[in-house]
């Protein structure tokens, strides 16, 4: 399970740390709270914050750090049974994490609906407009076409549920980068077997961990990086990992630079 502190190393804010997240820093959004960006009945009167944030976030501004190149690896060593994650920023997916391992519980930039009629949209159709500041129309009837990002007041996508079948099926779960303040995806740390160990990676303790740890929880404290690489280290896996990273880093711009210029 992650959240929005597996990407601060890639440059994105997160919501809710102090100073530096979202929630800190909006005056440049002219909202009346600071929710209202992600809430569906101010989205359809006033469209334009969300979308002055998307053009910000809209897949291609930022790339994958260690962590989610951890959770590829974890994949492509058979050890991955899912990812869940709360972010909608598609890192995941450019670390080679392959859409059908990942439940993007609070949806995608990959996809959108127009909110008249419902017809289906790439995100790449959108592209051009949300980059040039405008709010993407539907050519067919002129409605807005908003990304599939789940906003406060709609529900999670179908897929969300697929945590039914895969939680008690899981042997291990790690918790990444996230305040477990948003439901229902926090109640998800408590749907594993009380018997499976839990390891929260986070810079500070957070739902279940601060109130109810059971006996088999573990918590490392302190930066995600920091904590994936010592996890990594113990585990004999960091040749892996950087060989993982320099392939994903040289694929997009096939860039030339090494291993110190990776974003980590
Ligand atoms: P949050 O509530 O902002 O919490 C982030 C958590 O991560 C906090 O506990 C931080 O202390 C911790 N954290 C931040 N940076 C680090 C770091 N480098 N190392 C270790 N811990 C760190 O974010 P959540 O994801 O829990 O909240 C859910 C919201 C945030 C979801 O709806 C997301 O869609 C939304 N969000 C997503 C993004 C993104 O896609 N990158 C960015 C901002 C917000």
């Amino acid at each position: 399970m992650a959240g929005a502190g597996i990407s601060t190393p890639s440059g994105i804010p997160d919501f809710r740390s102090p100073g530096s997240g979202f929630y800190d820093n909006l005056q440049q959004y002219d909202l009346p709270y600071a929710e209202a960006i992600f809430e569906i009945e101010f989205f359809h009167r006033n469209p334009n914050p969300f979308f002055a944030l998307a053009k910000e976030l809209y897949p291609g501004n930022y790339q994958p750090n260690l962590t989610h190149y951890f959770v590829s690896l974890l994949h492509k060593k058979g050890q991955l049974l899912r990812m869940y994650t709360q972010n909608i920023d598609g890192l995941e997916r450019l670390a080679g994490v392959p859409p059908e391992m990942l439940v993007e519980a609070h949806g995608t930039f990959a996809t959108a609906t127009c909110t008249s009629c419902l017809r289906k949209y790439d995100g790449e159709d959108l592209r051009p407009e949300v980059m040039s500041g405008k709010v993407p129309q539907c050519p067919t009837c002129k409605g807005v076409v908003k990304p599939d990002i789940v906003f406060f007041g709609e529900e999670l996508p179908r897929h969300f549920f697929k945590y039914l079948a895969d939680f008690p099926l899981a042997d291990l779960l790690i918790i990444m980068g996230t305040s477990l303040e948003v439901e229902p995806f926090a109640s998800l740390a408590g749907a594993v077997r009380s018997s499976v160990p839990r390891l929260l990676i986070n810079r500070d303790l957070v739902g279940p961990f601060v109130w109810g740890q059971r006996t088999n929880d573990v918590v490392q404290l302190g930066d995600v990086v920091g904590g994936i690489k010592t996890l990594v280290d113990a585990l004999g896996w960091t040749p892996e990992l950087e060989a993982l990273m320099a392939a994903g880093n040289q694929k997009p711009q096939d860039r030339e630079e090494g291993w110190d210029d990776i974003n980590y």
